[in-house]
């Protein structure tokens, strides 16, 4: 239409008002399509309706306290459905699996990561690419090799060595220095299984009388735990006094094998762990476990908060330690009830 033409219509009736109509209609497509844009560049990267995208890499979800963490992740990110959505990923206890999970979120373009590795090593190439793809990473629960702030933004999890060591201090302290120590280790190559054992190690250095009778891994699990101890037993029968293990579920298993090769567990054989679940909270309170140094799975509140600190443009520390309890006979009745 001519200006000429549009200025003469103007001057028509019912026809300008029907103009008049038009130019607000066209006027407010405008701004709802200015407003759309400024709340999609406003957070940066591509949103669903101005929300997040955060992907979470769980390295497997087996056990009270991976279940216990995966539900802490999934119900914050439900508590904060206005702003976030969470893709999950289980990468079954596969790292390389974990690995290619990661990889996936990447090229789905999600607009964070929280990644629980498996192992401490294989991320490098996914991390990198995270990098290239401007998506920051967020190490949950366990650590990789790497900076922080440069291979990814932080590590938020507990203080290994130090929860190693507690076990150690307690042993020292509760055997006046002497006794035939059983070790079962975590997954090999995690930062976990690491940390546990050279904190333990280095608590009990100073008493010759404490012997590792021998330290094999059983991977976390409640079966491989049992089952390693069977043989464990077999090898060195009485002189096994103590058992310290990397994990609760571990315990469990080793309480059982001593029990079935007619040890009293928790008596004639002390048993020490790692987590602080339930089962091992009523272990202790049936008097077949010793102690279990707490290792707090519910990383959600914590793993958003940060997210959106960091999304907000503040400086994120390089660790984010989450403290722990100590749980034996004189608490765990106490906390039984807000154990997983
Ligand atoms: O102690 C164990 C789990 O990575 C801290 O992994 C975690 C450990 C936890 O399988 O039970």
């Amino acid at each position: 239409m001519s200006r000429y033409r549009f200025m003469k219509s103007l001057n028509s009736g019912s026809q300008a008002a029907s103009h008049v109509l038009l130019v607000i209609a066209i006027l407010s497509l405008g701004l709802v399509g200015c407003r759309k844009e400024s709340g999609t560049a406003g957070s940066g990267g591509p949103k669903k309706e101005g929300k997040m995208r955060v992907g979470f890499s769980q390295m497997e979800n087996n056990g009270p306290w991976r279940i216990a963490e995966t539900k802490s992740m999934q119900d914050e990110a439900a508590k904060r459905a206005d702003r976030f959505e969470l893709v999950y990923t289980d990468a079954q206890g596969q790292t390389a699996k974990q690995v290619s999970d990661v990889e996936d979120l990447i090229a789905q373009r999600v607009d964070a990561i929280f990644l629980a590795p498996r192992e401490a090593k294989g991320f490098e190439l996914a991390l990198q690419a995270a990098k290239e793809a401007n998506i920051p990473v967020f190490l949950i629960d366990r650590e990789i090799e790497g900076n922080a702030g440069e291979d990814y933004v932080t590590f938020i999890g507990s203080n290994f060595v130090e929860e190693g060591k507690r076990a150690g201090k307690w042993l020292v302290k509760e055997t006046n220095g002497k006794a035939g120590v059983i070790e079962l280790l975590g997954t090999p190559n995690s930062s976990v299984a690491r940390d546990r054992h050279d904190g333990f190690a280095d608590a009990i250095n100073g008493s010759p009388d404490i012997k590792i009778l021998a330290s094999q891994p059983a991977n976390f699990t409640r079966a491989e735990g049992q089952k390693v101890m069977e043989n464990l037993i077999q090898a060195h029968g009485d002189n096994i006094t103590a058992v310290y293990t990397h994990n609760d579920e571990m315990a469990l298993g080793a309480i059982q094998a001593l029990k079935a090769a007619g040890r009293q567990p928790g008596k004639d054989v002390l048993v020490l762990s790692v987590d602080g679940q339930k089962s091992a909270l009523e272990a202790i309170i049936r008097g077949e476990m010793n102690a279990t140094v707490e290792c707090n799975p519910r990383f959600g509140p914590i793993a958003f908060d940060t997210l959106e600190r960091y999304t907000r443009g503040e400086k994120i520390e390089p660790k984010i330690i989450v403290p722990d309890k100590f749980f034996d006979s004189s608490n765990a009745a106490q906390f039984i009830n807000e154990a997983y």
